[in-house]
């Protein structure tokens, strides 16, 4: 039991027999091996937070509950085990809500506990403090949504939280506590017997034989297969079956950004750098754990070129079939077990796709690649983003353990394609929605889950979303290092208003350093204004483990608008004025 839960000194004799809202919440959390809770104090849940610190769970308080959400979320992809989020009622809600449905949209498991106002005050809208009906408001946005009202009821209400969050296609889920639940008493033998420990909370799901045959004929059948791999293959965690069936079937492999590294992007059939050839020019394309969503142009259109294409898609959603595009061999199940039933419908002797398609597809990309190279190596000052991550991309093939973060648009999408990755789950960034924000939640989670070392590659835009958590990342002194790309702006440091004197909606002040918020809370802080004074410096933060923020001065005219997906800005037709 809690410590909190045995006699305290002078406690009535009863006190010896009995637990509490508090207590359970603990035992539960614990009995369920969900030992690390992100979330920011205040009432109802501060003794919370505090009696689960002294009960030996590890209580990370940030400075804002979405980027503890986002660090909840992203525990979630890392673990496979839901992430938790802990907040206050109504507004600290609603700031972890966007966490929340950013967990659901990308398919990541974590579990929003939120305190909330008592039913018999909202349901008569009698003014509470926070009053909000936070169940309603949580239920469009989440995979599920569950209230506890009586204490006996917290073990199964948990114990329902992470089974939703984990089994089939993860999730969000959210938790209400009214605040009440809390402070219930009762007996603690009976409190003991209502705890539940979740049996198989994920269990496999076994594809059917008939499915893994037909997706081997069509596969077979191919003459320019593709194989894509999302970000659920990486969540999967059944790496050298993925690694063992993309080799012996010998085809090229795109991966999407978060599923990069799954297989190293130096591989020889790594067809990341040849992107457009492949998904041109394909005629069988397999998705594992990818949707044909925005992401990929939804399956159809320009980017997929004019010839009939075949998709074989592997998900643990059946309703993702037919999504967007005819699935013409819908795999249904999990990851590991589609991809070992497809290894062994494989047998002994598969034979690999077709060389002049691989060949094809491997020139292409030695094209690319040697475009790029000369651009990497530039020493400029100011630095623009290629010169920048050149040394960057050194940095991480000398380290590979470490993690990755990454946000921003010209400074997510350059980085994506410039730094190859070596391993699987060590870039985390944007996701499904593109979101700016989820830096340094992510940061702060990846360090705590793995304990490896971080690297945050950040947009000075997207830095700002989630900036304030420097001082989280001091007071717990985490291995993370901060490069901000400092181009003085949104996309571009350039643009001008000339309608008035306020600044343009997209620049930001001019030279700014925000080397010196790291140092503000006792951190190192650098500013860099050359590719070799930002390798040294990430090296040296690499090396120390101390938490940095580097300051990197980007060209301010280097960037373009929206990066890579600017073509979705409307554009006006009227003539401007
Ligand atoms: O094959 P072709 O020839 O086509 O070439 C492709 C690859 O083959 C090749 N390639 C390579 N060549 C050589 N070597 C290597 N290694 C290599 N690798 C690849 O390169 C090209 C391109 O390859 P890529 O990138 O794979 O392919 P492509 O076509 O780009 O893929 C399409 C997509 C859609 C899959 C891809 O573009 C993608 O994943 N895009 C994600 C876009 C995204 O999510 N962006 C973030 C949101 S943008 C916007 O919303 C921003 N906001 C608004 C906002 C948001 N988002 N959130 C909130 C809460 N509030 C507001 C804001 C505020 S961004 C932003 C901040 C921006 O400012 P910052 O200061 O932070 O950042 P800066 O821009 O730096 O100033
Ligand atoms: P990406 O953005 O990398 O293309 P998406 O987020 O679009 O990836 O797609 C992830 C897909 O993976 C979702 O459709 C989800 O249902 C699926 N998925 C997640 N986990 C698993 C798993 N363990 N087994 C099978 N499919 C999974
Ligand atoms: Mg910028």
């Amino acid at each position: 039991m809690a410590e909190a839960a045995l006699k305290a000194p002078g406690a009535p004799e009863e006190a010896q027999d009995q637990t509490d809202g508090f207590n359970l919440m603990i035992d539960a959390l614990k009995l369920n091996g969900l030992t690390t809770i992100y979330g920011v104090p205040g009432i109802p849940i501060t003794d919370f937070g505090r009696m689960a610190q002294a009960a030996g769970i590890r209580v990370l308080s940030f400075r804002h509950e979405q980027n503890a959400g986002y660090a909840a979320a992203i525990a979630g992809f890392l673990t496979k085990k839901p992430g938790i989020c802990l907040t206050v009622s109504a507004p600290g809600f609603l700031n972890g809500l966007t966490a929340l449905a950013h967990a659901t949209t990308n398919c990541f498991p974590m579990i929003l506990i939120s305190g909330s106002s008592e039913r018999e005050i909202v349901d008569l809208q009698q003014g509470d403090y926070e009053e909000m009906d936070q169940l309603a408001i949580a239920k469009p946005l989440c995979k599920a949504a569950f209230r506890v009202l009586h204490a006996v009821d917290i073990g199964i209400g948990l114990a329902r939280a992470i089974r939703a969050a984990v089994s089939g296609r993860p999730g969000g889920v959210y938790l209400d506590l009214p605040a009440k639940l809390f402070g219930q008493v009762m007996d603690a033998e009976a409190g003991k017997k209502s705890l539940v420990k979740v049996i198989d909370a994920a269990p496999a799901q076994i594809p059917a034989p008939s499915a893994i045959k037909r997706a081997l004929d069509v596969l077979k059948s191919a003459k320019r297969p593709l194989i894509i791999l999302g970000k659920g293959a990486a969540y999967a965690q059944a790496d050298e079956a993925i690694k063992a069936f993309v080799e012996k079937s010998g085809v090229p492999f795109l991966p999407m950004s978060m599923a990069k590294g799954l297989l190293p992007d130096t591989h020889p059939q790594c067809a990341g750098a040849a992107r457009s050839t492949v998904l041109k020019d394909s005629d069988v394309v397999m998705l594992i754990g990818a949707r044909l969503n925005w992401l990929l142009s939804h399956g159809k259109g320009k980017a997929w070129g004019d010839a009939p294409k075949k998709f074989i898609q592997v998900d643990i959603e059946p309703k993702e079939m037919d999504s967007n595009v005819e699935i013409v061999a819908p795999v249904v199940g999990d990851i590991g077990s589609c991809v070992a039933a497809l290894l062994d419908g494989m047998g002994g002797s598969w034979t690999k796709g077709p060389a002049d398609w691989m060949g094809a597809v491997s020139s292409k990309r030695e094209e690319n690649v040697a475009k790029m190279a000369p651009r990497l190596m530039n020493n400029n000052n100011p630095m623009d983003y290629h010169g920048a991550l050149g040394v960057l991309r050194t940095i991480i093939k000398e380290r590979p353990d470490a993690i990755l973060v990454n946000e921003g648009a010209n400074t997510l999408d350059l980085t994506r394609g410039v730094i190859d990755m070596y391993k699987p789950r060590k870039r985390l960034d944007v996701g499904t929605w593109g979101v700016m924000g989820i830096g340094m939640g992510q940061c702060i989670a990846a360090a705590v889950e793995t304990g490896k070392p971080v690297l945050a590659i950040e947009g000075d835009s997207a830095f700002g979303f989630s900036g304030m958590e420097v001082e989280t990342i001091c007071r717990y002194n985490l291995p993370v290092c901060i490069v901000v790309f400092n181009n003085d702006g949104i996309y571009r440091g350039t643009d001008v208003n000339k309608a008035g004197s306020d600044p343009a909606p997209t620049v930001f002040v001019k030279g700014s350093r925000y080397d010196r918020m790291m140092e503000a809370f006792g951190g190192v802080g650098v500013h860099a204004t050359t590719p070799d004074e930002l390798k040294r410096a990430v090296n040296a933060a690499m090396d120390s483990g101390k938490p940095t923020l580097i300051n990197a001065a980007i060209d301010p005219a280097a960037g373009s608008e929206s990066g890579r997906i600017g073509n979705l800005n409307p554009q006006s037709k009227l003539k401007k004025k």
